[in-house]
């Protein structure tokens, strides 16, 4: 019976722990398909890119970052994508050079639908955010 309700409070407080950066996000956006599969969420501070599978629909959800650079072209940084029906994943400066975005240049960043291993990509629906 302790041990029950020690691993209910660990799970209360782990729950709690994900939600709170959650709900800090600057902007978020769902990909194009007419019942969205995927969505992505901006958040400036940590340069995060958060994205979700929201649907069963055998597509993954994908993402693609990029920066406006000083002279207005875009250079790319990464791709990840999560797949699964309400998996989610993220990337952030602090994961290290590769996902750390110049400050003040915008990042432009497209949350498409994914399938194959990348051969199928589709859906994409791009934005560019403040960072
Ligand atoms: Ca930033
Ligand atoms: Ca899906």
């Amino acid at each position: 019976m302790l041990t029950t309700i020690a691993m209910s409070a660990a799970a209360v407080a782990t729950s709690f722990a994900v939600a709170s950066p959650a709900l800090a996000y600057n902007s978020s956006w769902h990909t194009d398909d007419g019942d969205p599969g995927g969505v992505v969420y901006w958040t400036a501070d940590n340069d995060i890119v958060k994205i979700c599978d929201i649907e069963a629909d055998g597509w993954a959800t994908a993402a693609f970052v990029y920066h406006r650079q000083t002279n207005g072209t875009l250079a790319f940084d990464y791709q990840f994508y999560v797949g699964g029906n309400g998996s989610c994943a993220d990337r952030k400066a602090s994961e290290g050079s590769t996902f750390d975005l110049p400050e003040n240049h915008n990042a432009y960043i497209g949350v498409c639908l994914m399938k194959d291993d990348w051969a199928q990509i589709n859906y994409c629906d791009w934005n560019e955010v403040s960072n």
